[in-house]
């Protein structure tokens, strides 16, 4: 079913900052010399640490080296537009001040501040969305939360966790930190679709224009969430959003270093885009609350070619029908232009096939500079021809974008059986 989140600024964004933060991230991936395999975030479930020796945690939990206007200065120099923090896991511990658990980082740790307020107020000043992800359904705190202990999640009170827990929780976030521009649901299990409702029903009560993300449970999600770090093979309509990792982990776990390259980053963004979706991308703060230099680095790098070809990025639709798999180019557009992103260009030349529609203007989109082109049609083959010639030097090492502006609103493509 097609999805429409109803809010202009988050089919615009394109890409946004994943924060997965909390009490998993002081253990970095290990309890008592045994470490976590696969996700760190789930360390508590996956080496069955009990809950008063993970609740134990939070004592030792002092993240001085967190600092809001750095996270949020990450996300712009990121070219990033909206931040997703988790505001609750499913380990069930609040890292906000909430008034109906002392289970949060304000009440239970050394640290006592309240990092979302701090990054709240940073959010405003620099324009990115502030979000929030909330386990609704999983905690593992709470008796009646799904993956509490050994009960089956069938004989569980979900009710009561409902009642006593999410619903006045998500009531706070929608009421101590202004405007949230969406809430990020996870993982329902077994909730019923009256449960997802209300739960939907509830943020829309207070929030009406606070978007409800895609794994809210039951199909009633406003947009279409993927698999983690999965991507649809082919462009899909309405709007959707690949969550994803920059390592093999969320939750930070310092012997993870298999981090992507910025070449790969930037082929998973501007696929995915071509592709009409948005790219939520992961960072795990470390033990002191910063971010790892090593994420901090790879999102500079992209950032700044996101940020010097804007135009390839925000605001881009769907590129349907074109019918060849390219290996180092990625296709965007948005109004009248369609971007050729190449990672490469032998011969500073691009050679770009089956683009039937007519070029008015070929531009290198970082430097405005105009470039020239030659559009040729070869009856006998069927074959539409694009030759753009480049500069000899280009902006960027990765990723370079070349702007052509067309007579055609959507570009028209061949097809391929041409001959
Ligand atoms: O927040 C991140 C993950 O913690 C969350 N979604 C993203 C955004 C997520 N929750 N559950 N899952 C993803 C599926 C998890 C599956 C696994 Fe496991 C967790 C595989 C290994 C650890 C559950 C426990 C299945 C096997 C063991």
């Amino acid at each position: 079913m097609k999805k429409d989140c109803g809010q202009q600024w988050w089919k615009d964004a394109r890409y946004g900052m994943f924060i997965h933060w909390g009490l998993y991230s002081h253990l970095a991936g290990s309890w008592k010399g045994r470490e976590v395999s696969g996700i760190g975030e789930w360390i508590m479930k996956r080496l069955e640490i009990p809950v008063a020796e993970y609740e134990s945690i939070a004592a030792d939990f002092n993240p001085t080296a967190f600092d809001a206007e750095e996270y949020v200065g990450l996300a712009v120099d990121a070219g990033m537009k909206y931040l997703v923090i988790t505001a609750k896991h499913h380990d069930g511990f609040a890292m906000y001040h909430s008034k109906c658990s002392p289970y949060n980082i304000v009440d239970a740790t050394p640290f006592g501040r309240d990092p979302i307020a701090e990054l709240a107020a940073a959010c405003r000043k620099a324009g990115i969305k502030l979000c929030f992800y909330y386990s609704q359904a999983q905690d593992w705190h709470h008796p009646g939360g799904y993956g509490y202990g050994p009960v089956p999640d069938e004989e569980k009170d979900f009710r009561r966790y409902l009642d006593e827990k999410c619903l006045p929780q998500l009531k706070e976030l929608l009421t101590q930190y202004g405007d949230i521009g969406l809430i990020w649901f996870d993982t329902p299990q077994i909730m019923s679709e009256a449960h997802s409702r209300e739960v939907r029903d509830h943020v829309k009560s207070i929030q009406p224009d606070c978007i409800v993300s895609g794994r809210i449970g039951n199909q009633l999600g406003e947009y279409m969430s993927t698999g983690d770090n999965r991507i649809p093979l082919l462009p899909y309509d309405g709007d959707w959003e690949v969550p994803a990792t920059l390592n093999d982990t969320w939750g930070f776990k310092e012997n993870d270093h298999n981090w992507k390259s910025p070449e790969s980053v930037l082929r998973l963004l501007l696929k995915i885009n071509g592709r009409g979706g948005n790219y939520l991308l992961n960072v795990g703060p470390d033990p002191t609350g910063k971010i790892p230099a090593s994420s901090a680095d790879i999102l500079r790098e992209v950032g700044a070619f996101v940020k010097a070809n804007g135009d390839a990025v925000y605001q881009t639709s769907v590129v349907w029908d074109y019918p060849y798999e390219l290996e180092s180019m990625f296709l965007t557009r948005r109004d009248y232009h369609l971007y050729l992103n190449f990672l490469d260009a032998p011969q500073n030349k691009l050679n770009f096939v089956l683009l039937n529609s007519t070029i008015k203007k070929a531009t290198l989109l970082a430097t405005g500079e105009e470039l020239v082109f030659a559009q040729s049609y070869t009856p006998a083959s069927r074959q539409h021809r694009v030759i753009v010639e480049l500069p000899e030097t280009l902006p960027f090492a990765v990723c370079n974008t070349v702007d052509l502006e067309l007579e055609d609103r959507i570009p028209v493509f061949g097809t391929l059986d041409v001959l």
